[in-house]
Order: structure tokens, then C-alpha cells, then sequence
């Protein structure tokens, strides 16, 4: 109840901000993009979960000022990121199925200043679900402006191969739950090689996250994916925290 109560104030007074996950290219051991990913610290409360917040906000319509602010911030800090450096941001279906949802994000690119083929934005199938021709369409008009599309949390949900059919996604992000079985289970494995030549045969970019460990980096450059997202490459941190140096012995 609390964070309902104080969850507008917090946007307002810009209590919640983008941290930002490295993306590591795995040929070359660079880093090749960011995530961002919202964090809020509560002045008395400390750190409070985006786990916890997200779906309020969601179920408020307060992630409509929360979206459009995390991704104004992240558009403007990836300004200052390293040529070729591009940012994503996650989108809610709720943020997508507005009717003005391509105006406010060219509008957001214009008032940042940040070229439109430097964003990202990630959505998941659930857009597709319902009202599959106007997700695509407005997908279709993102695309055309220049910004990239990604498909996250890829192998969740229903993962109709259908969707990879309807829409050219830029991106395809397989989830960690496939991920953390790599190791173990040669069924896991099998899946994310066979995810990720598909993606490739489509010419859709593919990334593996949640990534933890070792182990998983060598399952991962084995089957040919060639992205890798997650802790053992580095946690989410606040702009000024990120490392751009080339990760050693990765
Ligand atoms: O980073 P973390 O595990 O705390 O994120 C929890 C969930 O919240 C993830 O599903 C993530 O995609 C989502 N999330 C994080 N930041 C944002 C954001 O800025 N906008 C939206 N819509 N979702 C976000
Ligand atoms: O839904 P989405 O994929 O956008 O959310 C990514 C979530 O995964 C974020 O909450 C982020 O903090 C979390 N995350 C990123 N890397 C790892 C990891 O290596 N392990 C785990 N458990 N979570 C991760
Ligand atoms: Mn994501
Ligand atoms: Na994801």
C-alpha cells in the first residue's frame, strides 16, 4: 500500500532511475550494449524491487509516466555511451498498446537528441496475443523510424514460431531459464542451438541472458550465440558505473 502511495511521487521526483546491464559480444570480448532496467531507491525504504513495483505501476497506469521517464533518462545517458554503444529499454504492453506510443517515443528521440538506430526497445509476445495486426503494425512503424526491435524473454510463454514469421525482430533475447540448464542438461542446450541458428538463418541477432557462469559462456559459444547478458558479465549499474574496458579472459 505504501509503495502505491508513494510509487508517483517517486517517478516525479526521479527517485527511480535506469541502471544499466552490459550486453558482451563474445567473439571479441567487447562490450556491445546495454540494458536499462529501472531502480528505485526509496529515501527511507532503500532499494525497493522492480519485481515488487513493476506490476503496481502496471496495474496503476502510473507506468505510463514511469515508462516514459525511464526512458527519456536512458535515452539521454546513452548519449554519452561509446560510439556504437546503443541502449534498450523494456516496454510494457500497456506502454505499447497506446495509441500515441510511436509519437511520445520519436518524440523522446528528438528531445534527447539520440540517433533512432541506437535504441532498442524490448517487448515480449504478449503484444502479440490479442491484436496481433496492430502490435505488428506499430512494431512495423518503430522499426521504420530506425530503432530496433527485440524479442524478449524468448522460450517463456507460448513462443508461437509464428511470431518469428509475422515480424523482421532485430533481436531475439532466449530466456535465463533456458540458460541456467545449459551446464547440466543437454536438452537445454540442444534447445538454445537450435533457437539460435533459426534466429540466424532468419538474420535475427540472438541473446542469451541470465548468464552466471563459466561454464554457461562455453555452452553458449559452442551452439553460436553470439550475445551474452548476465551476472557473471556484470550486474546492473548506475551510469557512472559502467566498465566500457574490453572484459579480460571472458
Ligand atoms: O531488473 P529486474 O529483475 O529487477 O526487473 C524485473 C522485471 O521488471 C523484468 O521483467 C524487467 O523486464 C522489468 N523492468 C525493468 N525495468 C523496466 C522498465 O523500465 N520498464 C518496464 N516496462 N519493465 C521493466
Ligand atoms: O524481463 P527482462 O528480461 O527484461 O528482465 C531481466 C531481469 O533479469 C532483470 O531483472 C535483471 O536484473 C535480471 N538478471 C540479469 N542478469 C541476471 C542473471 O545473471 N541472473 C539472474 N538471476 N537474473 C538476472
Ligand atoms: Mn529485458
Ligand atoms: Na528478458
Amino acid at each position: 500500500a505504501l509503495i502505491e502511495a508513494e510509487l508517483g511521487e517517486a517517478i516525479a521526483t526521479g527517485q527511480i532511475v535506469p541502471h544499466y546491464q552490459i550486453k558482451m559480444d563474445v567473439g571479441s570480448g567487447r562490450v556491445c550494449g546495454v540494458e536499462a532496467l529501472a531502480r528505485w531507491t526509496h529515501p527511507t525504504l532503500g532499494a525497493i524491487s522492480t519485481a515488487e513495483f513493476t506490476p503496481i505501476a502496471e496495474g496503476s497506469g502510473l507506468i505510463l509516466s514511469l515508462g516514459r521517464s525511464i526512458l527519456e533518462r536512458a535515452c539521454r545517458d546513452a548519449r554519452s555511451f561509446p560510439e556504437g554503444i546503443g541502449v534498450a529499454v523494456n516496454l510494457s504492453a500497456i506502454q505499447f498498446m497506446r495509441d500515441d506510443v510511436v509519437d511520445a517515443i520519436e518524440q523522446v528521440l528528438r528531445a534527447t537528441g539520440l540517433p533512432a538506430h541506437r535504441l532498442t526497445l524490448e517487448v515480449t509476445e504478449t503484444l502479440m496475443l490479442s491484436e496481433s495486426e496492430r502490435a505488428i503494425d506499430t512494431l512495423t512503424r518503430l522499426r521504420d523510424m530506425g530503432v530496433a526491435i527485440a524479442l524478449d524473454d524468448f522460450g517463456t510463454g507460448y513462443s508461437a514460431l509464428s511470431y518469428l514469421r509475422q515480424f523482421p525482430w532485430d533481436e531475439l533475447k532466449i530466456d535465463r531459464s533456458f540458460i541456467v540448464e545449459m551446464e547440466t542438461d543437454a536438452r537445454a542446450r540442444a534447445i538454445v542451438g537450435s533457437i539460435t541458428a533459426m534466429a540466424h538463418e532468419l538474420g535475427i541477432d540472438v541473446t542469451a541472458e541470465g548468464v552466471e557462469t563459466r561454464g554457461q559462456v562455453e555452452a553458449l559459444r559452442a551452439v553460436g550465440c553470439e550475445t551474452l547478458q548476465g551476472y557473471f558479465l556484470g550486474r546492473p549499474v548506475a551510469v557512472a558505473d559502467l566498465p566500457w574496458a574490453m572484459l579480460e579472459g571472458v
